[in-house]
């Protein structure tokens, strides 16, 4: 005779049941457009470094014309580990060079002109930063990225079709040399005087069309297929819109780039008032970079040595970059010894020892949690993901519940002044609403509010807070959340 359990089984209603719990432990529907990959990869990354380096350091230009001898380039003591062991220090987790600035200066001996570090007399015309600082990043364990602006003021090529040839082949080079490279990077400033091979003219291109970005682009998807691309409209990650470092306060990793005059956009070609907070419900995800250097200029000038942020001004940019969803892509330039100038070392330090010690304890990490709504009341989907350190797991809701909050007991009195929240961005940007609110005298207060979260939100409270519950709560959600993280920590020189 058949066991009862089994022949239950076969009942129809049965296997109708386990396809109803079946269904009900599956996680939430992606939401909306979602990052690759190589988008997670770079996320996770969220503050790295870029170093402006090249002729200009010795002109004290910004813009070099493009006129400038090879023979100027010759720092007295560079040293590459100590560039990027500063970087490290200040918490760096990747660096990003100007392999060649608008002047055309190429800081790696390139088979494509001349106008490069083997006509310096720095290392006896022998020389390759590139080499050098993708080598000791490595050792470092700094991942290494490519600046390599497509205007070039140097080559009589500029402005016809063979200086396109001449910048892939640049780009080929560096993206076949250097081992592996996880971001590159495509400035928007474009065309204008220059000296172009002695002519010293004014050029201008069409942005739109000239470069053939698609082109480029998959030339460097075949070459580095890890790689993400930034420009102003991507295609992996967008420029913020400013060069002041931080997002808006509501910022989307989606983006629908609109050209200056309305039509398609293009690097250099975008309205860029819309970069900084993104577009809700953009068809592309296209999180923001938020990039700006540690002095005035791009690039290392004496009279700037006083003007240097302090590791508060770093931290600050760091709230508002890293803390609204983007990354913080923070400058510190190289001076004439090859060396980082002291007092930007001393800031970069100081920015990077109050990141790790404020955000080293999740103050909420031992807390005891409770949800108004779990996801098929499964374990998988409960608020404890919110404290397990996994930037994949996650706290959901069923379907239609789009509305839902979750107590945290602490146990006993804590003392925080920030709070961070993550989604999972495998499952899309979906929250609109967040608020906070500490127990206190009997009743909930409001502590902090956000409308996005993305990648990592953090939120500063007006004031210290001392309290032994907290609740999170979602305000605004299309479709069930599917937050990753909740932090509380204190950010004691606030
Ligand atoms: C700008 C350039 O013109 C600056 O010189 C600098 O490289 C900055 C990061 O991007 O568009």
């Amino acid at each position: 005779m058949q066991d009862r359990r089994s022949f239950l089984l076969t009942l129809p209603a049965a296997a109708g049941l386990n396809s109803v719990l079946r269904a009900a432990t599956t996680g939430p529907v992606p939401f909306g457009v979602l990052p690759s990959s190589r988008q997670l990869l770079w996320h996770e990354m969220e503050v790295y470094s870029f170093l402006h380096f090249t002729t200009n350091t010795f002109t004290d230009k910004e813009w070099g014309y493009g006129d400038e001898s090879p023979s100027i380039f010759n720092p007295t003591a560079f040293d590459a580990d100590a560039i990027v062991a500063a970087l490290k220090a200040g918490g760096m987790k990747g660096v990003i060079l100007t392999c060649k600035h608008h002047d055309g200066f190429c800081l790696w001996p390139t088979k494509t002109t001349d106008h490069s570090v083997k006509g310096s007399p720095w290392r006896g015309g022998n020389g390759d930063v590139v080499k050098e600082i993708s080598q000791v990043a490595a050792k470092h364990g700094l991942k290494f990225g490519v600046y390599l602006s497509p205007w070039d003021r140097n080559t009589p090529k500029y402005a016809s079709p063979e200086y396109i040839a001449m910048y892939r082949a640049q780009l080929t080079e560096l993206l076949t040399q250097y081992g592996p490279i996880y971001e590159v990077w495509h400035d928007g400033a474009n065309g204008g005087d220059g000296f172009y091979g002695g002519a010293r003219e004014k050029r201008r291109i069409d942005k739109k069309t000239y470069y053939d970005w698609p082109t480029t682009w998959a030339l460097v998807r075949k070459l580095q297929p890890n790689a993400v691309i930034f420009s102003d409209v991507g295609p992996d990650i967008r420029w913020v819109g400013n060069e002041k470092g931080y997002a808006a306060e509501t910022s989307w990793a989606t983006f629908e780039p609109v050209g200056e005059d309305g039509g398609e956009a293009s690097p250099g070609n975008v309205k860029t008032k819309d970069s900084m907070g993104g577009t809700r419900g953009g068809s592309k995800w296209l999180p923001a970079e938020c990039d700006v250097s540690i002095r005035p200029g791009w690039f290392w000038h004496e009279k700037e040595n006083e003007k240097v942020k302090s590791s508060r001004d770093l931290l600050d940019l760091y709230y508002k970059s890293v803390g609204r969803g983007g990354s913080f892509l923070l400058n510190i330039p190289p001076d004439r010894r090859g060396l980082l100038y002291e007092a930007d070392v001393a800031s970069l330090k100081g920015f990077g020892d109050m990141v790790h010690s404020i955000f080293a304890t999740n103050l909420a990490a031992k807390a005891k949690v409770t949800a108004s709504s779990v996801r098929a009341k499964s374990k998988e989907f409960g608020p404890e993901r919110l404290l397990d350190g996994s930037r994949y797991t996650c706290w959901s809701t069923d379907d239609a519940v789009t509305t839902a909050d979750v107590v945290f007991d602490l146990g006993h009195d804590v003392e925080f002044n920030v709070i961070r929240l993550r989604e999972n961005l495998k499952l899309g940007q979906r929250v609109e609403g967040i608020a906070i609110d500490q127990w206190r005298d009997g009743d909930w207060r409001l502590v902090g509010e956000a409308g996005s979260v993305g990648s990592c939100r953090l939120i500063r409270t007006a004031e210290k807070i001392t309290a032994s519950k907290v609740r999170l709560r979602v305000t605004k959600s299309p479709v069930c959340p599917a937050l990753s993280d909740f932090g509380l920590f204190l950010d004691a020189g606030a």
